[in-house]
């Protein structure tokens, strides 16, 4: 059987969804993934921006900002390039403090956000 229980197979990846109420912040969110031998899903196509829609809420992904202001970075170490899936209006920075970005189900669209802030999560390995 391709994916462990309470596993989503999604192309050649199985996926957690953390569980509907629980929220963590973007670092502990990646150390769950982590302790699952996984790590927070990666967007590159808009099926997989699709896929992240059945999370209840919204979620932290696996992209943070790198070491320059505009440059952002993948859990994999790649860096964000091609397809971007920003809000409108986003991504802004708003006051300073946002280096994280979490998918928003109701837009289905990214949102940079204060990486302190909890969030549900999405895993995948
Ligand atoms: O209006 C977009 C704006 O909404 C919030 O700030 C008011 C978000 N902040 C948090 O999620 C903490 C901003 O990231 C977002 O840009
Ligand atoms: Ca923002």
């Amino acid at each position: 059987k391709p994916c462990h229980q309470g596993w989503i197979q999604f192309n050649n990846k199985c996926c957690y969804l953390s569980a509907a109420g629980e929220s963590k912040t973007w670092e502990e969110s990646r150390k769950d993934c982590q302790e699952r031998e996984a790590d927070l899903v990666i967007i590159t196509t808009k099926a997989e921006l699709e896929f992240v829609k059945r999370s209840s809420s919204v979620t932290w992904i696996g992209l943070s900002r790198g070491e320059q202001q505009d440059e952002w970075k993948w859990v994999n170490g790649t860096n964000l390039e091609g397809t971007r899936f920003w809000e409108d209006g986003e991504l802004n920075n708003n006051g300073g403090i946002e280096d994280c970005v979490e998918f928003s189900r109701f837009t289905a669209a990214w949102n940079d956000a204060p990486c302190d802030e909890t969030f549900s999560w999405v895993c995948e390995h």
